[in-house]
């Protein structure tokens, strides 16, 4: 059986694992925190990575492309390739353009730390602007392509709303607030994947927040 190891309040674990669910692919969740993975399987030491009959591979979203391909029913892509390269267009922009430059608040936003002023003024304009990029490209049309549930929602449901409230405690004012993300999250929350995700995370953060204060204490 094919195995997502990582820990559960990580996005990135969340994203392959609401694509799992989605699919129905049966999976075993193996515990990795950080520190702790197999080097062999994730070069980086990052989370998550999976590890199938064939072998490890590391990379969250390569990981969820390699599931469409092993597993196309029920899809997360389209059939048209214009389509399917709009949806992962919108992985991109999201990992890349908003996750991976508001990832730099989260100290100061989750962990107690503290960002410093100069890094805090030079990443606003830059998510102002790759927020406004994003708002071009995102139809909430119900789901981010438009139609259909995609990869694209796996990676919006986990990303956004740490975008949001990243820049919400660091900034004190959430920068997608313009766009119709909070009806979007309450829509795609219906969905039994999307619950189950969220609540493992939550009674896994309490685990990692603890395990983070034992190491600083
Ligand atoms: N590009 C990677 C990013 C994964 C990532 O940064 N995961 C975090 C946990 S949320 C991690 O493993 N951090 C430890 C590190 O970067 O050393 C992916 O998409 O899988």
């Amino acid at each position: 059986m094919l195995k997502l190891c990582g820990f559960a309040a990580s996005n990135y674990h969340n994203k392959v694992k609401l694509a799992l669910l989605e699919k129905g692919v049966p999976f075993e969740e193996v515990l990795a925190w950080i520190g702790e993975t197999d080097p062999a399987a994730s070069p980086l030491g990052k989370v998550p990575y999976a590890i199938t009959d064939e072998g490890p591979i590391s990379e969250s979203t390569v990981i969820l492309e390699y599931l469409e391909d092993r597993y196309p029913t029920p899809p997360l892509m389209p059939a048209n390739a214009y389509e399917a390269a709009k949806v992962r267009e919108l992985v991109r922009y999201i990992e890349l353009h908003l996750e991976l430059v508001a990832r730099n608040l989260y100290p100061e936003a989750f962990f107690g730390g503290k960002v410093s002023d100069g890094l805090k003024d030079k990443l606003k304009p830059q998510l102002e602007k790759n927020v406004a990029g994003f708002a071009k490209l995102a139809k909430f049309a119900p789901f981010m392509a438009g139609e259909a549930f995609t990869l694209a929602d796996c990676a919006a449901a986990v990303h956004l709303p740490l975008v949001s409230s990243a820049t919400k405690i660091v900034y004190g004012e959430d920068l997608l607030a313009a766009l119709p993300v909070k009806d979007y999250l309450k829509r795609v929350g219906e969905r039994p994947s999307v619950q189950q995700v969220n609540a493992d995370r939550k009674v896994n953060t309490d685990v990692m927040l603890a395990r983070v204060a034992n190491k600083a204490g």
